[in-house]
């Protein structure tokens, strides 16, 4: 009786092992493993957002995601003491919109024509002296000429910690999931000499920072949403208004 229990156990272990497949897809690359690009680069971005790397709560990728650019766009702002970091939890206060909340919930998020309004209302209410435009950029294809928009926007990006791009994309692109996953983090940075994104993944209950290959990004942007009808994902430039 012994034997066959501890036989049981042994196949279920091995089955349950069987099915376990890698936590990333295979031209993902854990930041860990290659920190060299923010060793030895400016890396702008991803110093003003790492401090602010929160990890987000149920369906809340869009709420972490501002959190991280929004303290990040106050870092050199002379902060009084009676200044607390923004929270996600006064984010959703503050914004008070009932009918993005409602969306979370039900796993049905803001496209990201949607997101762009709450976050641009967002940016008026923290920002009143400073004002901000947020660009929408959906990505329809994986051309080269889709490639070279998105590279041109990375690299412009890559210049200053004033601006940042929020990235809207199947997550199970970069991780090799088979279900689709729309999902929304910050780039942290763009490595230009070997042409990939690092990815700020707010979906810190299961990963960590990674970097994924232009042409992974370029795929995991260049996705429908199964509930916003006619527009592909893409992702949003937040900058200062010229
Ligand atoms: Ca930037």
């Amino acid at each position: 009786m012994k034997t066959s229990l501890v036989a049981v156990i042994a196949t279920t272990l091995l089955t349950l092992s069987a099915q376990a497949k890698p936590k990333y897809a295979a031209t993902t690359t854990r930041l860990v493993d290659s920190t060299d690009y923010v060793r030895k680069s400016p890396a702008p971005d991803f110093w003003a957002l790492i401090p602010h790397y929160v990890p987000q709560g149920e369906n809340m990728c869009q709420t972490a995601t501002m959190v991280m650019v929004f303290n990040a766009l106050r870092n050199h702002e002379a902060l009084d003491s009676e200044t607390k970091n923004i929270t996600q939890q006064d984010l959703w206060n503050r914004v008070n919109d009932p009918k993005w909340k409602k969306a979370m919930k039900e796993k049905k998020c803001y496209g990201l024509d949607q997101f762009a309004d709450v976050v641009r209302r967002a940016l008026e209410i923290y920002f009143k002296d400073r004002k901000f435009e947020v660009r929408v950029e959906h990505v329809d294809s994986t051309d080269a000429a889709a490639a070279t928009r998105v590279v041109t926007d990375l690299k412009q990006n890559e210049a200053s910690d004033q601006d940042f791009i929020i990235a809207n994309f199947d997550q199970a692109v970069f991780t090799g999931e088979s279900e689709p996953a729309g999902h929304i983090s910050a780039v942290g940075a763009y490595d230009a000499a070997q042409k990939r994104v690092l990815v700020l993944d707010v979906d810190r209950e299961w990963y960590t920072p990674y970097w994924v290959p232009e042409a992974e990004f370029l795929k995991g942007l260049a996705t429908g949403d199964a509930h916003i009808k006619g527009k592909n994902r893409g992702y949003l430039v937040v900058s200062p208004k010229k």
